[in-house]
């Protein structure tokens, strides 16, 4: 499996799944997630609507509709609260039962966005820290995972911490 970090928008990426930071609802909201519907299209709306919900630490797959990805995989980071709230343990089951959704469906290719890093709070090192490990050790059956930075202070952290 390569692993690799690019600087971009995760609606323009090429890959058979790009992952949604969503909230438990799965109903849309700010940051990349509304982005994703944004592009998407308004029928995501109604698929999401179909599925009730999703627990912090979870993740459910729809389809990409406009998306050039063949599938979105909603996952919920948790809030960070200082640290003391199973977070990192919830934010390392985003990208875990985000893999196993991918390996289940026998995808090659999954882009990640900084789950948990914006409106929720979570502090960027060490939130790295969690998703570049939690990729590493995951038994993805795919070919490439790609971590997707939005800003400069996201991708350098994410270049340093895969080195
Ligand atoms: N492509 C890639 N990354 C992006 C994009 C994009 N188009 N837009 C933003 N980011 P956030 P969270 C980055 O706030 O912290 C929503 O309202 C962003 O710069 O999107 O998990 C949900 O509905 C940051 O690095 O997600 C939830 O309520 C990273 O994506 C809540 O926000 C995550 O930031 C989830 O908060």
């Amino acid at each position: 499996m390569i692993i690799e970090t690019v600087q971009g928008d995760i609606t323009h990426q090429q890959v058979d799944a790009i992952v949604n930071a969503a909230n438990e609802s799965l109903l849309g909201g700010g940051g990349v997630d509304g982005a994703i519907h944004r592009a998407a299209g308004p029928d995501l709306l109604l698929e999401c609507r179909t599925l009730g919900g999703c627990p912090t630490g979870a993740a459910k797959v729809t389809g990409a509709y406009r998306l050039p990805a063949k599938y979105i995989i909603h996952t919920v980071g948790p809030i960070w609260q200082g640290g003391g709230h199973s977070e990192a343990e919830l934010l390392s089951g985003c990208y875990r039962n985000s893999l196993a959704i991918a390996s289940e469906l026998q995808l090659q290719s999954l882009a990640f966005p900084a789950i948990s890093t914006g409106i929720f709070g979570y502090p960027l090192v060490e939130a790295t820290k969690i998703a570049i490990a939690t990729v590493k050790n995951a038994q993805f059956s795919g070919e490439l995972v790609r971590f997707v930075c939005f800003d400069a202070e996201t991708e350098n952290t994410y270049r340093r911490l895969l080195a």
